[in-house]
């Protein structure tokens, strides 16, 4: 059973077709619906695509008001959901794209199980001004916290900015998404979990759970400052935090 909901969330995504929420028909526990998620990465590394980090979620209270859920989750990244700085991204590959702000973590160490914030900053090997790309594969984006699980956390896409040396203060920056260089939502690092370095301590606790570490080389997005915003088509989606480069992308629909 858990394979088939697997099966279908993966297709979900692949045809950018939308499914009714799981919770209508099966109610899924947590161990369930992770257990889901895991099995949809799965079929997406049969088809070659490449683990490259985890992303937390509701991390800030914007994002849990924004989606009525009120737990910390996490979902992983693979290679085909990079898009590169600069890009321009086809909104016909999505059901209902949002663009978020976001701060990313680059590691140089294994992290795993309850570890300190010293431990955390000792293991950043570099940190990036982030969009994160979501599209809930839900009718609607209307989930329950095991849905979202599922349907590994809305994960759609990511951008990356340049990489900066570890020796920031991330306590209290000033984040900025914008569509055609306006504001459409301004957030602060404090806003994630009051500072983000506590996103990374939280991955690496919650990803143990599921018997796995943080790599060196991965990429830990530490969830969102501010609500998501949907795109639209022609627009330029940029990020702009203090002491951090930006980065961007278009939209266009084929
Ligand atoms: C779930 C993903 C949440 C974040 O940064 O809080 C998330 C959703 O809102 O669809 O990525
Ligand atoms: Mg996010």
């Amino acid at each position: 059973m858990l394979q088939q909901l697997a099966k279908t969330l993966d297709q979900a995504a692949l045809n950018a077709q939308s499914v009714p929420q799981l919770s209508l028909e099966t109610e899924l526990d947590l161990n369930q619906a992770y257990k889901v998620q895991e099995l949809s990465i799965e079929e997406r590394l049969s088809r070659g695509e490449k683990l490259v980090g985890y992303k937390l979620g509701f991390t800030s209270r914007a994002k849990m008001l924004q989606m009525g859920v009120d737990d910390l989750i996490w979902g992983r990244l693979t290679n085909t959901m990079i898009v590169e700085n600069n890009a321009s991204i086809d909104l016909s590959q999505y059901v209902h794209p949002r663009a978020e702000p976001e701060i990313a973590f680059k590691l140089k160490k294994t992290l795993s199980g309850k570890i300190t914030v010293k431990e955390a900053l000792d293991a950043i090997d570099g940190v990036a001004a982030a969009i994160e790309i979501i599209d809930s594969r839900y009718k609607n984006f209307k989930f329950s916290l095991t849905d979202v699980i599922a349907d590994n956390c809305s994960s759609a896409g990511f951008v990356i900015g340049d990489w900066h040396k570890p020796n920031i203060d991330l306590s209290n920056l000033r984040m900025a998404l914008q569509a055609n260089g306006k504001d459409i939502a301004v957030g602060s690092s404090a806003d994630i979990l009051d500072h983000p370095i506590n996103s990374l301590v939280e991955a690496a606790r919650c990803i143990a759970l599921s018997g796995e570490a943080l790599q060196p080389g991965q990429i830990i997005l530490a969830g969102a400052a501010t609500a998501a915003v949907a795109l639209e088509q022609d627009q330029l989606i940029s990020i702009n935090i203090e002491h951090l480069s930006s980065c961007n992308f278009n939209t266009h629909s084929s």
